[in-house]
C-alpha cells in the first residue's frame, strides 16, 4: 500500500494552518509544481507496472525545491539533482510552458519524442528552459556547474557572446550522500579558490538533504558540520518541507549570490518518500516508524497548510490534488507505449563524428606557409597563437601553461601576447580542470584545456567519458561543449620521468563514443591538426583529444644529428579528421603507426631498400580507414608499429578494423608491453623499439 498517496486526504484533513506572509498565488503556482512532481511519481511506477515505464527514482518529498526555481530567473542556468522534478515544472511554469509534465513522462517511458535526450536517458533537460541535462553519476555535473558560474563574466570580459545572461547566476542542486563524493567536494574546492581570488563565481549550491544515500545514513547534521562554516562559501539553511520558509531562504540565497557574484550553500531539509526508486524496499533498513515520520513531514502537507491559512478549505487542496492526479494520469495514457528509439543507428545519431565540409568552410582566413622550420613545441605553440587570434572567444588554461608556459615551453609567451584572461593558470586539480572546460564549452567559449600528463587525465576522466562526450547524447546536440583537450604523453622521455611522465594508457580514451582523438607526430601535421580541431569543436561542437608526443616536442633530427628532417614549416592547410599521411611508395610492407612510431618506423623504413611505405594514421579516433585499407591493399602485408600496450592499446583497433574490412593479407603487430614504465634505462626494456621493428619487418617481408 502507498500511505503517502492514499492517506493524503485523510492527512490534510487533520492539518493546522500555518501562517504565510507570501502571495496567495505564488503559493498556489508552486503547489502546483510539486503536485505535478508528486504525480509524475505515481504515474511513472504505474507506467512500469504496465510495461510502459523504464524509471521510477522519484522527487517525492523533495517537492520543496519548487520555491528555489521561484527565487531564480528563469533564465538563470540550472543544473539539477534527479530529485528535482518539481524544480523543473516550477521553472517551466515561469516560462508559461505547459508541457513540463509531459516531458518527464516522456522521459519515464523512453519516447523518441522526449525533447531533450529523445528517448536516450531519463534526465531533467531542455535548452529554452536553460536547465542542462544530467547523466545520473553522482555529483559529476558540479564542476561543469563551477565552470559555468567561471563563464559568464568571462565571456563579458572577453567581449563575447555567452549563453546565459550577464547577471545570471547558476544554480546546481545535488543529494546529501552526493556532498561527500570527491567531485562535489572538489567543484566546490574550485569555485572557492576562484571567489577567493575575487573571480566573480555566481554559483548556489543546493543540497537537497534527505539524510540517506539509498540506504546509507548521512551522519546528522554532517551537511552544516561540513560546509556551514567553510570561509568564503555563505551558508543558509532552509526546512524544504516547508515551502515559505525555503522560499525566504532561497530568495535570500540567491539575492546574495546574484548581488555579489559569490557563491552560496543552501542546504534544503528534505525527506525521501516512495523509496530510493521503486523497485527498492525500504523496510529492509528504514523502520515503519521512521518511515511515518518522514510521511508525516511531506512538502505537500505542507503547502498545505499554508494553502488552508490562505483560505482554501481541506476539500479545495484535496480536489486540487485529485485534479492533477488525473490531468497526469491523462498525460501518462497519452505517452504510454509511444516509440522508443529502434535501431542502433538511431540511438548514436547524435554521436556522428563533424561533417568533415563543414568543419572546412568554417576554418578561418589565415596566412600562407611560412619556411622557418620549427620544431613540434614551437609549431604547437604558433597553433595554438593563431587559434588564439582567430576566436575571441578561446582561451588556453591548466597546471603551469600561463607564466610558465608549460613544462616543456609549448604555451610559452601566449599569456603575454593574449593576457591572462584568455591564456591562465588553473589550481592543481584535473577534475575542475576539465568542469571549466565543460562549463565554458555550454556558455559558448571555446576552451582548450591542457592536462599536462597523460597520467594525470585518469583522475578526472569521467568529466570527459560522462560529461562531455555524452553531452551531444543526452540533448541531441541541444547543448554542446566544444573543447579541444591537450595532453601530452607517450613514452620515451630519454631516462625521464617513470611511469607518470611517460604514460602511453590511451585505451582509456578510444573507446568513448564520438570523442575525436589527434595523435599528431610531425610538427606541421600537429598545427595543422590543432586549426582543425579548433574549428571543429567551434563549429559541431566536437570533443577533440589532442595527444602531444612529448619525446618528439623538441626532436629535430630523424635519420642522423643534425639532418633537420624533424623540422617542419609552419602549415597553410588543415588535416580534415580521419585522414592519415603516406610515407614513400614501397610495394612489399605497410607499416602503421603514429606518433613516436612514425619516426621510428621510416627510420626502419630507410634500412629497407623502398620496399616500405609508412601510414601514419594521424588520427586514432575516428581511424582513417580509407587510408589504412588502400595503403594495406597495396603491399598485402601490415605491420601496425605501436608504442601503446599489447592489451588495449591501438593496435587492437588497427588489425580489428583491417579484419573487419575483410583484408587478408599478412597482418602482424609490435607493441610495447603490458608493463607500466620504469624509471631510466629499464624503461627501454617495456618500450617498442627500433630494433623490434625492424625484426619483425624483416620477417614480414620474407617470401
Ligand atoms: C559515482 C556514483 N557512485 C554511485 C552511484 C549510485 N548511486 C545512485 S544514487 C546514490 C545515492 C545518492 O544519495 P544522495 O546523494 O543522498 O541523493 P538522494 O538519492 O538521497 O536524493 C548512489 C550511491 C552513482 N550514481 N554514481
Ligand atoms: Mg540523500
Amino acid at each position: 500500500m502507498n500511505q503517502v498517496d492514499e492517506l493524503f486526504a485523510e492527512r490534510v484533513k487533520a492539518l493546522k494552518p500555518a501562517p504565510c506572509d507570501h502571495p496567495a498565488q505564488v503559493v498556489r503556482d508552486l503547489y502546483d509544481a510539486q503536485l505535478g512532481s508528486r504525480h509524475c511519481d505515481l504515474a511513472a511506477r504505474w507506467l512500469q507496472s504496465e510495461g510502459h515505464g523504464f524509471y521510477t527514482i522519484g522527487s517525492s518529498g523533495h517537492e520543496g525545491n519548487a520555491a528555489v526555481a521561484a527565487a531564480l530567473q528563469p533564465t538563470d542556468p540550472a543544473l539539477l539533482h534527479y530529485r528535482s522534478g518539481a524544480f523543473y515544472l516550477a521553472r517551466a511554469a515561469q516560462h508559461q510552458d505547459k508541457d513540463g509534465i509531459r516531458d518527464m513522462l516522456l522521459g519515464v517511458t523512453a519516447a523518441t519524442t522526449e525533447p531533450i535526450a529523445g528517448g536516450r536517458h531519463k534526465v531533467f533537460g531542455r535548452h529554452d528552459l536553460a536547465v542542462i541535462p544530467q547523466t545520473s553519476t553522482i555529483a559529476s555535473h558540479l564542476p561543469r556547474a563551477m565552470g559555468v558560474a567561471f563563464s559568464i563574466a568571462r565571456a563579458a570580459k572577453l567581449g563575447v557572446p555567452c549563453a546565459w545572461p550577464a547577471d545570471a547566476i547558476v544554480v546546481t542542486s545535488f543529494g546529501d550522500a552526493s556532498a561527500s563524493h570527491s567531485t562535489a567536494t572538489g567543484a566546490i574546492n574550485a569555485t572557492l579558490h576562484t571567489s577567493y581570488q575575487g573571480i566573480p563565481m555566481p554559483l548556489l549550491l543546493v543540497c537537497e538533504d534527505n539524510g540517506i544515500g539509498i540506504s546509507v545514513r548521512t551522519p546528522d547534521g554532517w551537511i552544516k558540520q561540513a560546509y556551514g562554516q567553510r570561509p568564503g562559501l555563505r551558508y543558509f539553511d532552509a526546512d524544504g518541507t516547508d515551502l515559505a520558509a525555503t522560499l525566504t531562504m532561497a530568495t535570500e540565497a540567491a539575492t546574495f549570490v546574484r548581488r555579489n557574484r559569490r557563491p552560496a550553500f543552501l542546504r534544503l531539509r528534505t525527506v525521501r518518500l516512495l523509496g530510493h526508486a521503486g523497485s527498492d524496499v525500504e523496510a529492509a533498513y528504514r523502520t515503519p516508524a521512521e518511515l511515518t515520520a518522514d510521511e508525516e513531514l511531506d512538502p505537500l502537507l505542507g503547502t498545505a497548510r499554508l494553502l488552508l491559512d490562505g483560505g482554501c478549505t481541506p476539500a479545495e487542496i484535496v480536489e486540487l490534488y485529485e485534479d492533477k492526479r488525473s490531468e497526469v494520469m491523462r498525460i501518462a495514457r497519452e505517452v504510454a507505449g509511444l516509440p522508443q528509439l529502434a535501431s542502433a543507428e538511431a540511438v548514436a545519431a547524435p554521436l556522428r563524428y563533424p561533417d568533415p565540409t563543414v568543419v572546412t568552410e568554417s576554418l578561418p582566413e589565415r596566412g600562407g606557409r611560412t619556411s622557418e622550420p620549427l620544431t613540434l613545441s614551437q609549431s604547437i605553440n604558433r597553433a595554438l597563437a593563431e587559434v588564439l587570434a582567430s576566436y575571441p572567444e578561446a582561451m588556453v588554461f591548466g597546471e603551469d601553461v600561463g607564466r610558465k608556459g608549460g613544462v616543456y615551453g609549448v604555451t610559452r609567451g601566449l599569456q603575454k601576447s593574449f593576457g591572462p584572461a584568455r591564456v591562465f593558470d588553473t589550481l592543481l586539480d584535473e577534475q575542475s580542470i576539465l568542469g571549466l572546460a565543460l562549463g565554458a564549452g555550454v556558455s559558448g567559449l571555446l576552451p582548450l584545456p591542457e592536462i599536462q600528463y597523460l597520467a594525470y587525465l585518469h583522475n578526472a576522466e569521467d568529466q570527459l567519458r560522462g560529461e562531455a562526450a555524452s553531452l551531444k547524447f543526452f540533448s541531441q546536440g541541444q547543448f554542446r561543449n566544444p573543447m579541444v583537450l591537450r595532453i601530452a604523453g607517450y613514452g620515451y622521455q630519454k631516462g625521464f620521468g617513470g611511469h607518470f611522465h611517460n604514460d602511453d594508457a590511451i585505451g582509456v580514451l578510444r573507446d568513448i563514443p564520438g570523442l575525436v582523438i589527434a595523435s599528431p607526430s610531425r610538427p606541421d601535421d600537429a598545427a595543422a591538426m590543432l586549426r582543425t580541431c579548433a574549428a571543429a569543436a567551434r563549429s559541431d561542437g566536437a570533443v577533440c583529444v589532442f595527444l602531444e608526443p612529448i619525446a618528439l616536442y623538441h626532436q629535430r633530427d630523424l635519420h642522423e644529428d643534425g639532418d633537420d628532417a624533424w623540422l617542419a614549416g609552419y602549415p597553410a592547410e588543415h588535416v580534415p579528421i580521419g585522414r592519415g599521411r603516406t610515407y614513400g611508395d614501397g610495394q612489399d610492407l605497410t607499416l602503421v603507426t603514429f606518433g613516436n612510431g612514425v619516426p621510428m618506423s621510416l627510420r626502419v623504413a630507410e634500412k629497407l631498400n623502398g620496399r616500405v611505405r609508412v601510414l601514419d594514421l594521424r588520427w586514432l579516433t575516428p581511424l582513417p580507414l580509407e587510408d589504412l585499407l588502400r595503403e594495406a591493399t597495396i603491399t598485402g602485408r601490415v605491420l601496425v608499429v605501436d608504442e601503446t600496450r599489447r592489451s588495449g592499446g591501438v593496435s587492437e583497433g588497427v588489425l580489428a578494423a583491417l579484419v573487419d574490412a575483410g583484408f587478408t593479407g599478412r597482418l602482424a603487430r609490435v607493441t610495447s608491453e603490458d608493463s607500466f614504465i620504469p624509471l631510466g634505462d629499464a624503461a627501454r626494456e617495456v618500450l617498442l623499439s627500433e630494433q623490434t621493428i625492424e625484426a619483425a619487418a624483416r620477417a614480414l617481408l620474407e617470401p
